[in-house]
């Protein structure tokens, strides 16, 4: 018989992509179709995401799919936590706001001193960051009285997407877990926590796990696109949770470092950790594929390089990453995770030399002294969380999977080993295609008995970045020593 041609929608902060995937032999053989870009529109104030342009995007994609032959299915992974606020006729009521739009500014501070941070990680076990999607509605609310009561049904990004593909309104579990309004030891809404925060308990949807056929896609969309009898299946619609689930690691002692616009450095556990130890470092515990739980932290990640880049015109990465290999070692370092980094703005490379001087070091003058910094903090950074994720479960780290675009990066990849002392593995760059895709396989029976894991170890060729003994110790000190009481979460 011939393989079941499956499509990957997967939408990130800086760009989307539409891949067909086949399963043949144990391997799963990607093409990428489309690309296309993506990041935030300021309109008066309110950052946003274009919706409706990524919506355009993907029905292009999805006729060059159906240019292939039949096409079995088809599913939409992004970034987490933003949402859309349908009315009671389904009609979008508002723009879907960006997750660093401002309007969250003290949000979060205010929500946690009225119901308590033990109590929201009690019945969420999610991290505190400023735009989760408790905080969000919070300020939404301030923002527009009486929106969320006119608001009948909130869909997350991907599900929004799914519901226009395919008539279907639900909400897949990974990307629900974001919210830090879901339970996951009840596997529910948090009910009291929405009534804390003043949600209605009937905006939210049914939440269904990955791998959940949501129907065929509608006519209209059949008619766009030239797509028939195509089923629209959830997958792990959160970007982190595919990436995680295309992790190409077996037996134990591994962690993983989705490395895009944020680094997610975690673990993979079989319940969520909601220890006293797990909220002092804020550690979230998001849903994964196959009831996992994906116990891992945000570092800023790539973020802030995006940002310099804009700010210096655009120039190659490639080659900054290469001029910043060429900077003398030791230079100052910054806390990736200073609060300062998190809004957009032309003015990051400004904001990396100001925090530099407040905490006494050199002030770094070059992009490429800036790229080192930045790189070299964003290291020392995932380090120190793999050793807290070390003392929460008690296991140990030996082996760190570095995912996404990211694993690209040969100079970050060995800093990482030698900071770090794991050795790191590079690979698959394309980890949350993958995982997107072999996600719809397994539900439509194409998976070997091996498990999704093994399809990707079969499929891909990783590179190993051995640890360098070097002076890094006093380094990680020094960068401990900056870093304290300075996170973007405290
Ligand atoms: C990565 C990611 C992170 C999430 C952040 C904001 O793309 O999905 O997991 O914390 O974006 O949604």
């Amino acid at each position: 018989a011939e393989a079941l041609r499956h499509v990957a929608i997967d939408l990130g902060a800086s760009g989307g992509r539409v891949a067909l995937g086949t399963i043949q032999d144990g391997r799963l053989a990607v093409e990428v179709l489309h690309r296309f870009p993506n990041g935030g529109v300021l309109v008066r104030g309110g950052l946003y995401w274009d919706v409706l342009g990524l919506w355009r995007e993907i029905l292009h994609g999805l006729r060059l799919a159906a240019g292939h032959g039949p096409i079995h299915s088809v599913g939409v992974d992004s970034w987490a936590v933003d949402y859309a606020l349908l009315d009671e006729h389904d009609l979008l009521l508002d723009g879907v706001h960006h997750y660093r739009d401002r309007r969250t500014d003290g949000v979060m501070e205010a929500v946690t001193a009225r119901v308590g941070r033990e109590v929201i990680y009690g019945a969420t076990g999610i991290q505190f960051l400023p735009f989760n999607t408790a905080y969000q509605l919070v300020a939404h609310e301030r923002q527009a009285p009486g929106i969320l009561r006119r608001a009948r049904r909130l869909l997350m990004v991907p599900d929004l997407l799914h519901f226009w593909l395919s008539g279907r309104q639900a909400g897949e579990v990974t990307n629900a877990s974001t919210t830090q309004l879901y339970d996951p030891r009840r596997g529910e809404w948090a009910a009291p926590l929405l009534e804390a925060l003043g949600i209605p308990a009937g905006l939210l949807p049914t939440v269904v796990p990955p791998g959940t056929v949501l129907g065929e896609v509608t006519p209209e969309v059949a008619h766009e696109t030239g797509l028939a009898g195509t089923r629209v299946i959830a997958p792990a619609t959160h970007d982190t949770a595919s990436a995680v689930a295309a992790v190409p690691a077996s037996g134990e002692g591994w962690a993983y470092l989705s490395s895009g616009t944020w680094s997610l450095v975690g673990v993979e556990t079989p319940r969520p950790v909601l220890s006293p130890t797990a909220l002092r470092y804020n550690l979230t515990n998001e849903a994964g594929v196959n009831g996992t739980t994906r116990l891992l932290k945000n570092v800023m990640g790539l973020w802030t390089m995006q940002e310099c880049r804009r700010a210096w015109g655009n120039p190659d990465f490639a080659t900054l990453y290469g001029d910043a290999e060429r900077v003398l070692e030791g230079g100052p370092l910054i806390d990736p995770d200073d609060p300062r980094f998190l809004p957009p703005g032309l003015d990051m490379p400004q904001r990396i030399q100001a925090y530099c001087a407040e905490t006494g070091q050199a002030i770094p003058q070059t992009p490429a002294e800036i790229t080192r910094c930045v790189l070299e903090s964003l290291a020392h950074r995932c380090a120190e969380v793999l050793d807290e994720l070390e003392e929460v479960t008690g296991g140990r780290v030996l082996t760190l999977h570095v995912v996404g675009g990211g694993a690209q990066i040969g100079f970050l990849n060995g800093l990482l080993a030698d900071i770090s002392g794991r050795t790191v593995i590079a690979g698959p760059v394309e980890a949350t295609l993958l995982g997107n895709l072999l996600v719809q396989a397994e539900a439509s029976g194409s998976i070997p008995g091996g498990g999704l894991r093994e399809v990707v170890r079969a499929s891909e060729v990783l590179t190993h970045f051995v640890p360098q003994p070097g002076g890094h110790a006093l380094r990680r000190e020094a960068f401990r020593r900056i870093r304290v009481g300075q996170t973007v979460s405290s």
